[in-house]
């Protein structure tokens, strides 16, 4: 358990990935921190099963009696290890409840209080599109503003 949280901490360094903290934190190329936390086989380019694949192993690190639900007392240190991670990269904390894909209200899609693994990663999907603004299947710096085009 307590290793568990552990490594669930440092996964969660792999996650300041809400649009608001990827472009603030961006510095350069619109989109990098983005890219960077969820770009697996470090192409540039992000993909939906990448991202699934990701979000995967973040479930299963936080669902700490291993059931396929993060339940409310599970997402309490999801919640934290997020918020620990914005407070060492120094992003405000603007992003930490809304628009955050992470939370428990953006992943609970049948409201039943709790998130389960099948709903986590079909979330996935819907914020994969929201990122993906020229739908091309793939998100690269381009999705990310067009000062680089
Ligand atoms: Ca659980
Ligand atoms: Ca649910
Ligand atoms: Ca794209």
């Amino acid at each position: 358990m307590k290793t568990k949280i552990i490594s669930a901490i440092i996964i969660s360094s792999l996650l300041a990935t809400s649009p608001i903290s990827a472009l603030a934190a961006g510095g350069g190329v619109p989109g990098q921190n983005f890219i960077n936390s969820w770009d697996e086989n470090e192409d540039g380019r992000v993909t939906l099963a990448e991202m699934q694949e990701k979000r995967g192993n973040i479930f299963l690190s936080f669902d700490s009696d291993d059931n396929g639900i993060l339940d409310a007392d599970e997402y309490i240190y999801f919640d934290e290890a997020r918020a620990n991670d914005m407070a060492n990269k120094n992003i405000g904390q603007t992003n930490k409840k809304a628009g955050s894909p992470m939370t428990l209200e953006a992943n609970d899609l049948d409201g039943d209080g709790q998130v389960s693994r099948e709903e986590f990663l079909e979330n996935a999907k819907s914020f994969f599109e929201q990122k993906d603004t020229n739908g091309d299947g793939e998100i690269t710096a381009n999705d990310f503003g067009n000062s680089y085009n």
